[in-house]
């Protein structure tokens, strides 16, 4: 070892004889083992200090044919960032991001790792790297409290792709703050060359307020107890990989996705929608390949490699195939691939014509003879103020039904929607001005900018004259316009089907 390096390690070992004699951290100094006397044959080896990367970058493939010393120095920081659009929260990080810093190292190679915890850090912290084979991973070498640092040394013996995180008590709430990430043991061989790497983590966040609920947020044991988190997300915040923040490429490039869970809990079922995984290197182990896969399963605390070949441009959405983890708690990423069309492997929309299906007998003499029939029975029903005002009542109890389960999970049960993504129907100055739009919209759909009670939204809302039939529409909108506070008379299939037969 030359002079230049020798010198801090012994004033670092000096720091913690002075640390030690003073009692300061709580478990590092008394378990202090003094630097270990490593044997000729790693002290030769050259000495690297390690590129880590925040996510979703992934530091460059190593090219070395040997073993290194590789030095990591990872600081452990407290910082306040973004969970969702309004939503604060102070996650606890390896780096300054979650997940935290990637770490790539070769097999064979000896890392000194020094976590440093910095200063304005209120908590102690340790690492549990799953690719050291020893006691805690490193978690009882690298006990550090704020404003210290601690080193240990672990030979990487194992090639594959591990999940590092913190395992200081309350263990599931370091890591349900975001102290996890990914740390890529290459194998001697290396991997075969792709265009671009990824690196993408999931994991749950328990906050005390609901999904979306605006303000500081801060951790709620007793959900993360039940595992019932209101936010399941990629790389540490709602809408972390999506617009111009997604993940790119070129049509026709190969791309790998480093791909692990945090948890604390849940596991993911990955999938991008719009791509098949040529190959899944399956629980992050480096040997084995599977081959053709839709969905690959990656538990908490576990990792997976998985590439795909971009075939045709578009947008591809990386999932948590149980939907409403992708859907309503903000487990959902994107790759955005620009290049020239393929029509052979996929064409678009090739055609859009007019299918009538079973509607085409509609026009049979039962089915004429069954409408006069309702026609009497409704004007028979709409002469007598008595039943008019039942058969609204049972239509408030039918359209309940038909809101629970269609529209709630858009507008929400209490029928407040979401902030800036899906508006309410509650008290709706816009919806309660003109019931024939009202129709139009659950029949049409709607898109584009829409302001409801001063608040613009700018999304689109599928149409939905597929799933419902018109009585049910009409059930529905009765709903709407009989709950939260709004008041309105009925609606009736007549009304729905007139606009359900307009072009417009
Ligand atoms: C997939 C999500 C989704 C579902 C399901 C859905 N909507 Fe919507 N809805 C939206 C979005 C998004 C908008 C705003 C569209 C825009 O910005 O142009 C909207 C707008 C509306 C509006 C006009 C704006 C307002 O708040 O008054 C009405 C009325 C409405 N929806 C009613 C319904 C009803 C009734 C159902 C069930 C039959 C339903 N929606 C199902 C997403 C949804
Ligand atoms: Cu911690």
């Amino acid at each position: 070892m030359n002079p230049t390096r020798l010198l801090p390690l012994l004033v670092r070992a000096a720091g913690f004889a002075v640390l030690a004699s003073l009692g300061l951290a709580n478990e590092g100094p008394s378990d202090v083992k003094g630097l270990v006397v490593l044997p000729p044959d790693v002290v030769n080896l050259p000495v690297e200090q390690a590129i880590l990367t925040a996510p979703p970058h992934v530091p460059p493939p190593i090219t070395r044919t040997y073993s290194a010393r590789v030095v990591v120095n990872l600081e452990v920081r407290e910082v306040v960032g973004r969970l969702a659009d309004g939503v604060e929260y102070t996650f606890w990080t390896y780096g300054g991001s979650v997940p935290g810093s990637f770490i790539r190292i070769r097999e064979g190679d000896v890392v000194e790792f020094h976590l440093n915890n910095h200063p304005s850090s209120k908590l102690p912290h340790n690492i549990d790297l799953h690719a050291v084979n020893g006691s805690g991973g490193g978690a009882t070498s690298s006990f550090t409290a704020p404003g210290h640092s601690s080193q240990f040394t672990f030979q990487a013996l194992n090639p594959g792709l591990f999940v590092y995180h913190c395992a200081t008590a309350p263990v599931p709430m370091h890591i349900g703050n975001g102290m996890y990430g990914l740390i890529l043991v290459e194998p001697k061989g290396g991997l075969p060359k792709v265009d671009r790497e990824y690196y993408v983590m999931q994991g749950e966040f328990y906050t005390t307020g609901k999904y979306g609920e605006e303000g500081m947020q801060s951790f709620d044991m007793a959900k993360a107890i039940d595992e019932r988190p209101p936010y399941i997300v990629f790389n540490g915040a709602v809408g972390s990989l999506v617009g111009d923040k997604a993940m790119t490429a070129q049509a026709g490039e190969h791309v790998r996705i480093y791909f692990g869970v945090g948890g604390p809990n849940l596991t993911s079922s990955l999938h991008v929608i719009g791509e098949i995984f040529d190959k899944v290197y399956p629980e992050g182990g480096l040997s084995l390949v599977n081959h053709n896969v839709q969905t690959t399963l990656v538990p908490s605390g576990g990792a997976a490699v998985v590439e795909f070949q971009v075939n045709v441009p578009g947008t591809y959405v990386l999932v948590d195939h149980s939907l409403t983890r992708a859907f309503n708690k903000g487990a959902l990423g994107m790759l955005k691939a620009t290049g020239p069309e393929n029509r052979v492997i996929y064409s678009g929309k090739e055609i859009d014509a007019v299918y009538l299906g079973s509607q085409a007998d509609a026009g049979s003499a039962a089915a004429r003879r069954e409408a006069e029939l309702k026609a009497k029975i409704a004007a028979e029903i709409k002469s007598n103020p008595a039943i008019a005002s039942l058969t609204k009542e049972a239509q408030i109890e039918k359209g309940k039904q038909v809101y629970m389960g269609l529209c709630f999970a858009c507008h929400q049960p209490d029928g407040n929607g979401l902030p800036k993504i899906f508006p309410p129907l509650a008290k709706s100055d816009f919806l309660l001005a003109d019931r024939d739009r009202a129709i139009r919209i659950v029949l049409k759909g709607l898109v584009g900018p829409v302001t409801v009670n001063g608040v613009t939204f700018d999304s689109a809302m599928p149409p939905q004259e597929a799933a419902l039939t018109d009585q049910q529409v009409a059930d529905v909108l009765t709903y709407v316009f009989n709950t939260w506070g709004n008041k309105g008379e009925a609606f009736n299939a007549d009304q729905v089907k007139a606009l359900r037969n307009q072009t417009h």
